[in-house]
Formats: structure tokens, C-alpha cells, sequence
């Protein structure tokens, strides 16, 4: 099924990088699709396509703030691939009329998977273990005894979605859970910390799940990770903005906490060359979500949320700042 403006012209649709879809072929039988990574000049690409552009599909690293929605005065939806949507201005868009769609739910179990993975990496030192067979060193000894998860204590940094989930899978590994977040939550079995430090005080693992933005931007300091204290374990699967890297990487240089298992960075692609030095960390380049089955559902519910807005039927996941106020989109 194409989407047909009046004319007969198909919905234009700015890509602004490639993501997992089961049917790349369908999406682009169904929408007419402006690749902007492909472009060799993405100024005249923007320049051309701009004013008929009726959706954005984001992804990567492209920011889609107030000036880029500027290029699109016929912009209606932007369908973010990610359950996070810290690169999409989401205020310029609501004060544009403009709904903003994200990925939740299709991830979840995906992501709280690779977190548990992460930790038990971490703290048993799979990856420096696997190092150690490889270089051989076990023909001249056995591997250094290693951290513990037993009896650790683990603290959640955003029982979201995804938080939940991994929630669920600590208690079946036997660790008691306890979470922080803006307000405590009715009917959920663990217990809260109004505040951050204070749970980072209680714990012997940390775990961040929270989304990046202004709201949560340097949230994990010095100060956090020195509660945490020097038995302490910091897994970050949610922005790399939620942790101060600066100091994150005194504090595991100077043994003030234990280690890190980290997918996410501040500058990702980027990663610090002093992170990359140490032996107590574990460094993922943001995989999360990033298997294809989980992808590619990623992929198909960004497409829905495309197809349902230009058939008329509103998104099917806005984001809470964009919520649909029932006023159906123009029918394509
Ligand atoms: P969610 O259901 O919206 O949960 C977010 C949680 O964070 C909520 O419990 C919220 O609780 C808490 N929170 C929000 N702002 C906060 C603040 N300022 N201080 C403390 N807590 C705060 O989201 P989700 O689906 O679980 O996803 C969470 C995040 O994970 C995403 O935004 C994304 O950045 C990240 N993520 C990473 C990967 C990866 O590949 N590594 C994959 C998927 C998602 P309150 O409202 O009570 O504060
Ligand atoms: C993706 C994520 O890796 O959903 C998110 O918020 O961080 C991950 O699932 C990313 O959005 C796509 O590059």
C-alpha cells in the first residue's frame, strides 16, 4: 500500500540514517524516501526535498533540533529508532504541532538481557579472562580469582521499562533490588531511594537505565561514585551523558570504585583513551538493543507509527511531550 497525497504524489520521508527493517523494499514502496546519509551534498538534498518532506524516520547521530525542523514546513511526524529520543528537540516539536514517535517495549527484554550479561562480565572479568586463554597465559598459571555477585545489593537508576526488566532478571539471580527515580512508584516489590547518593551508599552495584537529556546530564559524579564506594560496580546501559566521565575515570583509576561495564558513551563513537586503558572496565559500543530480531522489530514499529499517522489513525507510540490530541492527520 503506497500513501498517496491528492495528485497522486506518494508521502516524502527524510532518512536521516540506515536502520534494521524485515522489508527494507516495503517502506520504500510505501513512502517516496530521501536518504540523507547517501547524499553526497545534504545541504542541496535539504534544500530540494525540504519543503515536501511530511515525515522524518531518525536515526544515528543526526540531531533533529529546532533549526533542522525548520527545513520541513510541512513536517508532521518524527519517528525516532530508539526508545530514547535525547537528539530530537521534542519542545520545538510540540510547539511545532508536530508528534514525535519512539520505539518502547520491543526492546526491553533485549536490552535487560545484554545489562545482566554486562554485570556478570564485569564483575567475573569474562572479557580480561578470554584475553588471558588467548595470550596464553594459562599455560603458566591459573586466572586471578575475581569479584563477586553474590550478595551484592543492586540499585536502579530508572525503573522504567527496561529497569523493570532488569529488575526481574536480578531477583531470579537472587539480588536484592532497590531503585532510584524522580518519584516512588505504587506496587512495584523494591525499595526506594528518594535520593540518588543515598541509594549509591546502599548498594554494591549500580545500574543506569535512565533517559539522556538536560534532565539526567551529569547525574552520576563524583559524588555518586564515591558513595558507591570501592566495592562498588557502575553498569551504564542508558546515555553516556548520565555518567560524568571525567569522573568516572578518576574514580576507577584511583580505586574508588571497583569497575564499570559500560555501552554507552559521552562522545560516542568516541571513547576516552584512559577508559580503554584500564583493566577494570568492560566497554560495549552501545549494543543494547542491537541484535537483528530486535532491530528489525525496532525497524517494523518506526514504519507503523509512519504508516498508522499518514493513513489517518494518529501514532501508535508518541512520546509523552507529544501526546496526540485525537485531531487525525491530513489522509495521505
Ligand atoms: P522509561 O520506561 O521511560 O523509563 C525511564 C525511567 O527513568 C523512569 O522510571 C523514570 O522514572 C526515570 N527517570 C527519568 N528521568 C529521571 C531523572 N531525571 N532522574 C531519575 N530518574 C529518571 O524508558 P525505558 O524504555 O526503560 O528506556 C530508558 C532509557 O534507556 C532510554 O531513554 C534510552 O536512553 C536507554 N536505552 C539504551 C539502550 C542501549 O542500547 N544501551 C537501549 C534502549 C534504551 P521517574 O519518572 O519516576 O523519574
Ligand atoms: C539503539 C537505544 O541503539 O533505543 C535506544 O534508545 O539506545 C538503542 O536501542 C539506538 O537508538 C539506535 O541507534
Amino acid at each position: 500500500m503506497s500513501m498517496q497525497e491528492t495528485g497522486g504524489a506518494p508521502v516524502e520521508i527524510l532518512q536521516t540514517s540506515p536502520f534494521a527493517l524485515r522489508s527494507p523494499e516495503a517502506f520504500e514502496a510505501t513512502f517516496k524516501v530521501h536518504k540523507l546519509w547517501e547524499a553526497s551534498d545534504r545541504e542541496a538534498l535539504l534544500r530540494e526535498v525540504g519543503p515536501r518532506v511530511r515525515g522524518i524516520a531518525a536515526g544515528g547521530k543526526v540531531e533533529i533540533d529546532a533549526a533542522f525542523m525548520d527545513t520541513f514546513p510541512a513536517l508532521e511526524v518524527v519517528a525516532n529508532f530508539g526508545v530514547g529520543y535525547d537528539r530530537v528537540d521534542v519542545a520545538a516539536a510540540a510547539a511545532r504541532g508536530v508528534v514525535v514517535t519512539n520505539t518502547p517495549d520491543v526492546l526491553t527484554d533485549e536490552v535487560a538481557d545484554l545489562t545482566l550479561g554486562l554485570l556478570l562480565a564485569t564483575v567475573r572479568r569474562l572479557p580480561q579472562a578470554d584475553r588471558f586463554l588467548r595470550e596464553g597465559r594459562w599455560l603458566k598459571g591459573a586466572f586471578p580469582l575475581s569479584a563477586s555477585l553474590r550478595g551484592r545489593r543492586v540499585g536502579i537508576l530508572g525503573l522504567g521499562r527496561i529497569g523493570k526488566a532488569i529488575a526481574k532478571r536480578c531477583a531470579a539471580f537472587e539480588l536484592e533490588v532497590v531503585y532510584h527515580g524522580r518519584s516512588r512508584q505504587e506496587g512495584v516489590p523494591y525499595g526506594y531511594y528518594p535520593s540518588l547518593v543515598e541509594m549509591a551508599r546502599a548498594v554494591e552495584v549500580l545500574i543506569v537505565i535512565a533517559p539522556g537529556g538536560a534532565g539526567t546530564d551529569g547525574l552520576v559524579g563524583a559524588e555518586v561514585l564515591d558513595a558507591l564506594g570501592p566495592n562498588g560496580i557502575l553498569i551504564n546501559v542508558a546515555r553516556g551523558t548520565v555518567v560524568d566521565e571525567r569522573a568516572l575515570i578518576a574514580a576507577l583509576t584511583e580505586g574508588r570504585i571497583l569497575a564499570a561495564g559500560l555501552d554507552v558513551f559521552e562522545k560516542e563513537p568516541q571513547v576516552p583513551s584512559e577508559l580503554i586503558a584500564l583493566d577494570n572496565v568492560v566497554l560495549l559500543p552501545h549494543v543494547g538493543s542491537a541484535s537483528l530480531h530486535t532491530r528489525q522489530a525496532m525497524g517494523q514499529l518506526l514504519l507503523d507509527n509512519l504508516e498508522a499517522w499518514f493513513a489517518g489513525r494518529g501514532p501508535l507510540t508518541p512520546v509523552p511531550e507529544t501526546p496526540w490530541t485525537g485531531q487525525p492527520a491530513p489522509v495521505g
